[in-house]
């Protein structure tokens, strides 16, 4: 299969979704809440998962999708190829702001990820990359991360893992908060995840993330050195939720060594 017709596809199919979902902020969304309150889909989630699996299931009938919204494959294995999208991450920015929010996807073959983009909507911006052939925004190649030290770092968290909680040690995120230069939260994983490999951010962390969440943005950070894992130092669960931490290297070590210590992953 030809690696270079798969992501001319992907970016078509990207920008046209994209299209798609702007197009849409000028009429009345249909809101649910999924599990909790605060997890949320539109129509419009749904309507955009559905636009990629008709089109990838009729130009590449024997690749398989797994999507926030389930209306791809079961997924219990990632043999083959498998396209792992969330249609729309920031649910919650969509619906509030109608700004940040992204649509991110990852291509990986018999588990390893070929092909990464995460597509900033409102921003129109693209952020593509491929496996050894480095990671571009829009046309632009995007240079090697330098390392760098917690008190030099700007941390993407969300304020929700910085109170008591389940997940993290409570001592270590406040010693954390305490000792970087500065902290952001943007609301979105796959962005947050695209401004640490832009070299915005210096590491983007969160304690719950699903492989959609993160499937792109993997393939994207690697190809500029940023090193990838959960919060237990191991390599990501592509097929649950896990925890989850991109950062640029040096950093990566110091945060997890030093102040991040995970009590409990989330279920998988
Ligand atoms: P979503 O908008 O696609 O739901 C918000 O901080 C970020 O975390 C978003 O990327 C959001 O993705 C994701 N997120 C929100 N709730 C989640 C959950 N219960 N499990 C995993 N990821 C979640
Ligand atoms: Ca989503």
């Amino acid at each position: 299969m030809d690696i270079y017709k798969i992501d001319t596809y992907a970016k078509s199919l990207i920008k046209e979704a994209a299209h798609n979902i702007k197009a849409s902020l000028t009429s009345e969304l249909i809101i649910e809440s999924k599990s909790e309150a605060n997890d949320l889909v539109t129509n419009i989630d749904k309507e955009t998962e559905q636009f990629f699996i008709e089109h990838i299931k009729a130009d590449f009938p024997e690749h398989r999708i797994f999507g926030e919204e389930g209306f791809g494959d079961d997924i219990k294995d990632l043999a083959g190829y498998v396209w792992l999208l969330d249609p729309i991450d920031g649910t919650t920015n969509f619906i509030h702001q109608k700004h940040n929010f992204a649509i991110s996807l990852g291509i990986y073959k018999d588990g390893v990820g070929i092909l990464g983009y995460i597509y900033n909507v409102m921003e129109d911006t693209l952020l593509s990359g491929s496996l050894n052939g480095g990671a571009y925004l829009n046309d632009q190649r995007l240079p090697m991360l330098l390392p760098t030290t917690v008190e030099e770092a700007v941390v993407g968290i969300n304020a929700r893992w910085v109170v008591p909680n389940r997940h993290v040690h409570h001592e270590g995120m406040v010693n954390l908060l305490k000792t970087v230069r500065g902290t952001r939260s943007l609301g979105s994983a796959a962005i947050e995840i695209s401004y640490v490999v832009t070299g915005r951010l210096d590491a983007y962390m969160s304690m719950r993330l699903s492989p959609w969440d993160v499937a792109g943005g993997m393939v994207l950070a690697k190809e500029v050195g940023a090193v990838v894992t959960n919060l237990a130092f191991e390599h990501l669960d592509l097929l649950g939720a896990d925890s989850f931490i991109v950062s640029k290297p040096g950093l990566h070590d110091q945060l997890l060594s030093e102040y991040i210590k995970l009590k409990q992953n989330p279920a998988r």
